[in-house]
């Protein structure tokens, strides 16, 4: 695919030479001649680099606070061309932000030959960090940094988008009958024969065990749907691995909804999470289509936030999440059975556990419930320190851990932490 480039200069005439130059060279850019027209550029269209000829206004410094505040972009590399006097002015814009300078008047071949290099760096960094190394498809943090901008382009455009959760159904058996081994093949096949259904535009991303998110621009609910049926037809007919001449086979369960400009981009998710945890929950192996009206947790918008507590203990982080804030309605559950706990209450946004539990594996219960409520916060707590336990709740993407136990300021604390 052709790197993008966005060049950033008043003057007409050179900006066009040098788009004319690097088109040339098989680049695809876009030129303006402001900071601000180069923001508005930045948040609709997607570029591999920035070409910024310094000078142009004052305001300079303000696009690279904006790159870097941006989380889905603050990796763009940006190339300042600079007067060689003062002498500081190309030490400034490094200082700023860019990752090279480059002195004028420029030399094309020169000015090329760094952009090359800037692009192959950050083609490796894109390789490591957007993409699943057993499936080759995207990760977690590119479906994060591409959804705003996919809808972004929707909305400019007035086109429909779509979003599809896919959860293999009854994986774990896969693994416990036929080893860790043939588990990782069935999920490299299955990532490559939903891949294979998909046209250039769609983005399939790997973003838990075996779940995947597939981000379906200008494609409306029934299309992506019947689109996601397909999938799953081709997948009871043809085998995603084979090994010792035995042919395995894997179903899934999915959730598909179509983004409206009603709903926020995490309510979207959620919606096309929901689903496909209904398709499971319906007998699996199917495709639920769900839409903004089975927006199923109050949310912001009403501004109640719904707290579950699973805590054996006499505690009051019940008391402490009320006094926080008016608007939250909690559920305490002094359960001695978290697991049915969980299934009592299904729908919450946000979860305290208690992980000195006497009756149940409440980190287990946490690993689960984090993968089939990606926006669910959760916060842990233990009575002392434990480095192993931490580094679980990291992996597992816990939102905050505390001391237990803990006091109202704690809860205040965590709240801060997860920005609620
Ligand atoms: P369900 O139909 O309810 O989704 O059941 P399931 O067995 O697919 O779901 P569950 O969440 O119980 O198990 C998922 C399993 O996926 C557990 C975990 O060991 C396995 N897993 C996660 N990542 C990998 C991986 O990279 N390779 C292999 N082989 N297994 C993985
Ligand atoms: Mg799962
Ligand atoms: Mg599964």
């Amino acid at each position: 695919m052709l790197k993008r480039i966005l060049i950033i200069d008043p003057n007409q005439q050179e900006r066009r030479l040098l788009a004319t130059q690097l088109e040339r060279d098989h680049y695809s850019t876009t030129v303006c001649s402001t900071i601000f027209e180069a923001k508005n550029m930045l948040l609709e269209e997607a570029f591999d680099l920035v070409i910024l000829n310094s000078e142009v206004e004052s305001n300079e410094r303000e696009l690279f606070r904006f790159i870097s505040e941006q989380h889905n972009l603050n990796w763009l590399p940006v190339i300042a061309l600079v007067e060689a006097y003062p002498p500081n002015g190309k030490v400034q814009l490094l200082e700023w932000g860019a990752v090279d300078a480059v002195i004028k008047p420029i030399h094309y071949d020169e000015l090329r030959l760094r952009v090359e290099k800037q692009l192959r760096q950050s083609s490796n960094f894109e390789e490591v960090a957007f993409h699943d190394a057993l499936t080759k498809v995207f990760n977690r943090r590119y479906f994060e940094h591409q959804i705003q901008l996919q809808v972004q382009r929707s909305m400019r455009q007035s086109t429909p988008i779509s979003l599809c959760f896919i959860d293999a159904d009854r994986f774990k058996s896969i693994n416990d009958t036929f080893g860790h081994k043939i588990g990782d093949l069935v999920l490299i096949g299955l990532a490559k024969l939903i891949q294979d259904h998909l046209r250039p535009q769609d983005i399939l991303s790997r973003v838990g065990g075996e779940e995947f998110v597939i981000i379906l621009p200008n494609l409306d609910a029934i299309n992506a749907y019947s689109l996601v049926q397909s999938i799953l037809h081709s997948a009871h007919k043809q085998p995603v691995a084979e090994h010792d001449g035995q042919q395995r086979f894997i179903t899934f369960s999915a959730g598909v909804c179509e983004w409206n400009e009603s709903l926020t981009i995490d309510q979207w998710v959620h919606l096309a999470d929901n689903a496909a945890y209904e398709a499971k929950k319906q007998g699996r192996d199917r495709v639920v289509l769900t839409s903004s009206e089975d927006l199923l947790i109050k949310t912001d918008e009403h501004n109640i936030i719904q707290v579950l507590v699973i805590d054996d203990k006499e505690s009051k982080v019940g008391d402490y999440f009320t006094s926080y804030r008016a608007t939250i309605e909690v559920s305490v559950v002094n359960t001695l059975d978290g697991v049915q706990a969980a299934l009592n209450h299904s729908v919450y946004s946000l979860c305290f556990v208690n992980l000195d539990h006497n009756e149940f594996d409440a980190m287990e219960w946490l690993k689960k419930e984090r993968s089939n409520h990606k926006l669910v916060k959760f916060i842990a707590a233990k009575n002392r320190d434990d480095t192993f336990i931490a580094v679980q709740c990291l992996a597992h993407e816990i939102d905050h851990l505390m001391k237990y136990p803990c006091s109202e300021f704690d809860i205040k604390v965590a709240m801060n932490h997860i920005s609620y």
